[in-house]
């Protein structure tokens, strides 16, 4: 898919989740040199730096983004020769997108060892590819009974999540997202998804996920997100906020269901500080909040 399609289809959401929308927007850059058919370095470098400002410009939130592009055009620039640039951003997304589909995996081995006691439900929130390998892996090994998914209004990802859990033969019970409190006695442990990882720590993940973890503080839950490494803030940004993605009010209620004189308003993530997350599951260990800029220093150095 050229840089032009995938951008629509991240921008309105056909593509989504803060791993996938990586994966294809590094897809497009490597169709973008594969298909680039001039002689030019100069004008195949310019036409590279539109395409990268283009897919970043998607979703403003998620720096899995950010960092799926720049890991894929990592030292492109410097080369001499056109054929050698286009055959090193073919690499590097190659190795990006291998990097990101087997992450899942490596993180979810840390999931059973974390769950504190058997016999009750995990929870989760909107729809995360990290957290449901990492749910599923704790359930086969029989530590957590079944899962409540949260509908994650307003789009309600939790549908597509109970649809991945129940194909996989894992018992999930989907609630309102204003149910979460009253479950909450009935499990054992959360685990979130993660859009982006800031250098204090703190998760941005979908709106509602700040709730969760307050609501799993007050009844000793602890929490866990699922964050590759390509999800944190890289040390270029370091102490920087990422800034929360305002979409369409028609994602809450159709304009003509609208009284006068009502406004809308449809911020689509929140932000969970550090002390409210238990560890961080990455596809390098579980890890602290407190160590996520040495983290990001090892894994994102240069970009
Ligand atoms: P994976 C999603 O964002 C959700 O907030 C989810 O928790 C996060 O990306 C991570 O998803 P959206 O695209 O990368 O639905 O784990 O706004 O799949």
């Amino acid at each position: 898919m050229n840089i032009q399609e995938t951008s629509v289809k991240i921008e309105d959401m056909t593509i989504r989740g803060a791993g996938r929308i990586a994966r294809h927007a590094s897809l497009a850059l490597k169709d973008y040199a594969s298909s680039y058919s001039g002689n030019d370095l100069e004008e195949f470098l310019q036409g590279l730096d539109k395409a990268a400002v283009r897919l970043i410009s998607t979703r403003p939130t998620a720096i899995s983004l950010f960092n799926g592009v720049q890991l894929t055009l990592k030292g492109v620039k410097e080369e001499s020769e056109l054929e050698s640039a286009r055959q090193l951003l073919i690499k590097n997304s190659d190795a990006f997108c291998e990097l990101s589909n087997s992450a899942y995996g490596k993180m979810a081995s840390y999931g059973p060892d974390l769950v504190p006691e058997t016999g009750k439900k995990a929870i989760t929130i909107c729809n995360s590819t990290a957290a449901i390998s990492v749910i599923k892996a704790a359930y086969q090994a029989g530590k957590i009974t079944g899962v409540y998914a949260c509908e994650t209004r307003p789009k309600k990802q939790g549908l597509i999540t109970v649809r991945e859990l129940a194909e996989a033969g894992v018992p999930v019970t989907l609630i309102v997202d204003s149910a979460m409190r009253y479950v909450m006695p009935q499990v054992s442990i959360a685990f979130i998804g993660t859009d982006s990882l800031e250098s204090d720590g703190s998760v941005i993940n979908k709106i509602g996920t700040q709730i969760l973890a307050v609501t799993a503080r007050d009844f000793n839950v602890p929490v866990y997100s699922c964050t590759e490494t390509y999800k944190f803030l890289p040390p270029s940004k370091a102490g920087q906020r990422v800034q929360i993605e305002l979409r369409p009010i028609d994602e809450i209620i159709a304009p003509e269901e609208l009284p006068d004189g009502v406004e809308v308003y449809n911020p689509v993530f929140d932000r969970v500080p550090p002390e409210l997350i238990t560890g961080i599951i990455t596809e390098v260990g579980v890890i602290k909040p407190s160590q996520v800029s040495s983290i990001s220093e090892r894994y994102l150095e240069g970009i």
